[in-house]
């Protein structure tokens, strides 16, 4: 996995900007407009990113300015097609300290709020291209959670999904882990048949490795399912927070909404 290199740390001379989107019942969103969207008629591919337990909206676009450095970089060097990110949250206002079972409520009661409610107020703001060919999800932990849930329900709306460091819950509580197999099943069957590009990613220091490293490898029995349009990769030394995370992203964003990736999925 190539290291995020040196000079992406530091603010970029082609700058995007950062604005808040009002969601209701919800926290903003913090959205992240490349260089060059007020300038352009021209119309962008969508990610939604989801922070870890406990956090924000702000969690990845926090004032150190890292995300947002990366991805203007990311960009100005031609590594990258300029798009749009969003950051929403799962938790309604003042709720992300109330723990991890409530979180695996939060996160689950988010993917109808996402396909039915978020979507439809990004794709009337912004300049958009409201295909789900050009709709990717990610997150981090608890937002790989809630990107495992839209996995199951959303392949109608999204194509590309970067689940980083946590795993699918939908047999119970770290059930990728407790429930590897069934887990697996689950998603193989309500994956059979559709098309879309999943890379997951962690490091084998990572809280979530035990849990997320058994469900990856059981669903690579179901090759019919889980094929080149699906990748693993797994950053040796890598643990449970923000820096590695944005190497993920690094690596595997560039990959989203273009038409090599879908069937070149080599780990
Ligand atoms: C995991 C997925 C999510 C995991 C932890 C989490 C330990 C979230 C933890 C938290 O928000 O506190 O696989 O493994």
């Amino acid at each position: 996995m190539k290291e995020i290199p040196q000079a992406y740390l530091q603010p970029c001379d082609q700058p995007g900007r950062l604005e808040e989107l009002e969601i209701p019942g919800f926290e903003n969103a913090v959205v992240y407009l490349p260089a060059g969207y007020d300038r352009s008629e021209e119309r962008y591919s969508t990610f939604y990113l989801m922070h870890g337990g406990g956090g924000d909206p702000h969690s990845f676009f926090s004032a150190d300015g890292l995300l947002k450095n990366q991805l203007d970089h990311m960009i100005a060097s031609g590594e990258m097609a300029p798009l749009i990110v969003i950051a929403p949250t799962y938790y309604p206002p003042g709720r992300k300290g109330d723990g991890i079972a409530y979180s695996a409520e939060a996160v689950r009661d988010f993917g109808p709020v996402l396909l039915q409610t978020i979507l439809p107020i990004v794709d009337g703001k912004y300049r958009t291209i409201p295909e789900r060919y050009h709709r990717g999800m990610g997150g981090f932990s608890m937002g790989a959670v809630a990107t495992w849930y839209v996995v199951m329900a959303g392949t109608e709306e999204f194509y590309w999904f970067m689940p980083m460091s946590g795993d699918c819950w939908i047999c119970g509580e770290l059930g990728g882990g407790q429930h590897s197999a069934q887990t697996a099943g689950l998603l193989a069957v309500t994956l059979r048949g559709k098309t879309f590009f999943l890379h997951a990613l962690t490091g084998d220091k990572d809280i979530a490795y035990p849990n997320l490293d058994p469900q990856m490898k059981a669903m690579k029995e179901y090759a019919d399912v889980f094929g080149k349009n699906v990748k693993y990769s797994v950053l040796p030394g890598g643990v449970h927070d923000y820096p590695d995370i944005r190497r993920y992203i690094y690596n595997a964003l560039p990959e989203f909404f273009s038409p090599g990736s879908a069937d070149s999925g080599e780990s």
